[in-house]
């Protein structure tokens, strides 16, 4: 596979122009409020989702981190050989090296982080460099478009193992999970596999912990998405007049992140040429995070196009590593 030192992402026209779109859709739209919980993640989003991961109230990290602790051996001896390893967001890299060292024992390993932000792709280099056999080269992309891109370039005889840690899968809303992963499917040959990582359901006062911690670092995560829409697109968002829920979403058994209104007022995105009126008490839905049974797991897998080849389980928090392979 010819190996590209790095690979910048195409500019589109204008970020901050999809960025405004998309704000002035989701808080024009009929009925429910929303904000794509993607833009969650700018620096400052980022920063304070590596604080959530350290919180004790939040335990999903901790308890993926266990089981790539205890199994990454296992899970490494269940793939074809040789295997070329992409990851869909790359996260800090804390719980990949568990995986590309282990990897790193019986081959050198080109390994693909498929990561929309630039800085990300650099810190993920920094933190993975030292690892031996390992071969680091990001794509600047979206995750479908990057990991195209790694299809393309492997050589005849290359397996493909994609990483999608993290339960990011559970961020996904309603169909479009399953219809990404049929997507992702198709960008594979047969025989190629998928670990995924999926935080199970549990109870709900530990999900409304997890999302609405004590001290409030979720409630800060979720107010500094206003905090950026003030910031870029020039929008008047004052911050106290709006507070963090967490409610749990028993229909699509989903932890629902909204931002509820204070009072009744008005606010303004200059850049998205909007004036909002919000009701008190209305909300902005600014993101779900599914929680799966084993049972949806496996229909997820089959729907999708793969078969399920391994799960690994932390019955302590309650996440699972799936180990899935294309049919
Ligand atoms: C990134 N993702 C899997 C996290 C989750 O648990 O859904 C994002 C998050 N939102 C609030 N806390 C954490």
């Amino acid at each position: 596979m010819p190996k590209p030192a790095m690979q910048p992402r195409p500019r589109p026209s204008s970020l901050v122009s999809q960025f405004a779109r998309e704000v002035a859709a989701g808080l024009t739209k009929p009925g429910q409020k929303e904000l794509p919980s993607k833009y969650l993640y700018d620096s400052v989003g980022s920063a304070l989702f590596e604080v959530i991961c350290e919180l004790p109230e939040y335990g999903l990290t901790r308890s993926e981190e266990r089981l790539l602790q205890l199994h990454a051996r296992e899970i490494v001896d269940q793939l074809p050989r040789p295997v070329v390893v992409a990851e869909l967001g790359s996260g800090t890299g804390r719980k990949t090296r568990l995986l590309l060292e282990a990897l790193s024992r019986w081959q050198s390993t080109w390994y693909h982080p498929i990561e929309i932000s630039p800085s990300a792709l650099a810190v993920l280099r920094r933190e993975l460099r030292d690892i031996n056999s390992i071969s680091i080269v990001g794509f600047e992309r979206e995750y479908l478009d990057g990991l195209r891109e790694v299809a393309v370039r492997r050589s005849p005889g290359e397996h493909l193992l994609v990483l999608f840690l993290g339960s990011n899968i559970g961020n996904f809303d309603g169909a479009a999970g399953s219809d990404f992963l049929r997507d992702l499917r198709l960008i594979l040959q047969p025989g190629d596999l998928l670990l995924i990582g999926t935080d199970m359901l549990k109870p709900v006062q530990t999900l409304i912990s997890a999302y609405d911690d004590p001290i409030g670092v979720t409630a800060a995560f979720n107010l500094n998405l206003l905090a950026r829409i003030n910031r870029e697109l020039g929008a008047d968002f004052n911050l106290q007049r709006f507070e963090h829920l967490a409610i749990f979403n028993e229909v699509t058994h989903s932890v629902e992140m909204r931002l509820r209104s204070r009072v009744r007022q008005k606010v303004a995105v200059s850049e998205a040429s909007i004036s909002v009126q919000f009701e008190k008490e209305e909300t902005i839905w600014t993101e779900s995070s599914h929680k799966y049974s084993q049972d949806e797991l496996v229909s997820l897998a089959h729907h999708s196009g793969f078969r399920r080849q391994a799960q690994w389980m932390d019955q302590n928090w309650g996440f699972a590593e799936n180990l899935w392979i294309a049919e």
